[in-house]
């Protein structure tokens, strides 16, 4: 990037904030390290939507890409212009659209298509078997103001109270072992989900186990599982980025 870019990423954090735990906001870091990007990230509760009202979204990630004339931006001038983007599929587009000479996300644009399909499986199938398992974890975790805002909005979704959602913990993890059977079969043949080497597909899915690994001490996978071997294999992707993220205690 030239010196006069920025780009700037809001993203959740827990009560200690330098745990960033979102599964999202760990899509768009693993889309912008692949792309060799640097941004400036900026810690974020649930209930603080005044700090991203600015975007007309009230979740992260939120992404920021100013310009600055002169190719300096420490002189303090102001930006030329300032591109928001909130969601994360949103932003791996803008990503590969407005970086074409860095590596790509999906491998072409005829490959868009099977990656928002894998973001929309990650999404609603996998995210919400990850939620049953997690749920109360989170709520421990998190900035205490957030804390009554979390369980009135999840116990709304799950429609119980966030212990009776994780109550049968035996059950969840088998239906997990089941919702996983797709990722774990693609992994039979190559070592990641994209191929020889992981690309935007692989971060829409590993984004989910970042987010149980960042905020919560229990591990869904048994050890012996394809799906564990990626998952280390993509803790050790650009220099171990998310192998060192913090972990809530
Ligand atoms: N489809 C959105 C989902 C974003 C999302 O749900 N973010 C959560 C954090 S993981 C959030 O900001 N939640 C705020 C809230 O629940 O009020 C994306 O992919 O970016």
């Amino acid at each position: 990037m030239i010196s006069a870019e920025k780009l700037t990423l809001y993203e959740l954090a827990a009560a200690d904030r330098a745990v960033r735990f979102s599964p999202h906001c760990w899509k768009v870091r693993m889309a912008l390290a692949h792309k060799g990007l640097e941004a400036e990230t900026i810690p974020w509760r649930f209930t603080e939507k005044e700090q991203i009202a600015f975007s007309g979204s009230r979740t992260v990630p939120v992404l920021v890409h100013d310009q600055h004339p002169r190719g300096d931006r420490a002189t303090g001038d102001p930006a030329i212009s300032s591109e928001v983007i909130s969601d994360s599929w949103r932003i791996a587009l803008y990503l590969e659209e407005r970086f074409p000479d860095r590596p790509p996300l999906f491998g072409g644009a005829g490959s868009i298509p099977l990656s928002e399909f894998i973001n929309s499986w990650a999404d609603t199938a996998l995210l919400p078997s990850l939620a049953r398992i997690i749920l109360v974890d989170i709520y421990k975790h998190i900035h205490e103001r957030d804390r009554e805002y979390f369980r009135t909005t999840r116990e709304k979704a799950f429609g119980k109270s966030l212990e009776d959602v994780v109550a049968d913990r035996d059950a969840h993890l088998a239906a997990l072992k089941q919702v996983l059977s797709p990722v774990r079969r693609a992994l039979r043949n190559r070592d990641f989900i994209c191929g020889a080497t992981p690309a935007y597909a692989d971060y829409c899915v590993f984004g989910m186990f970042m987010w149980v690994r960042c905020i919560s001490g229990f591990d869904p996978l048994e050890a012996n599982d394809p799906v564990s071997t990626w998952r280390d294999r993509t803790l050790d992707a650009f220099g171990g980025l998310a192998r060192s993220a913090a972990v809530a205690d």
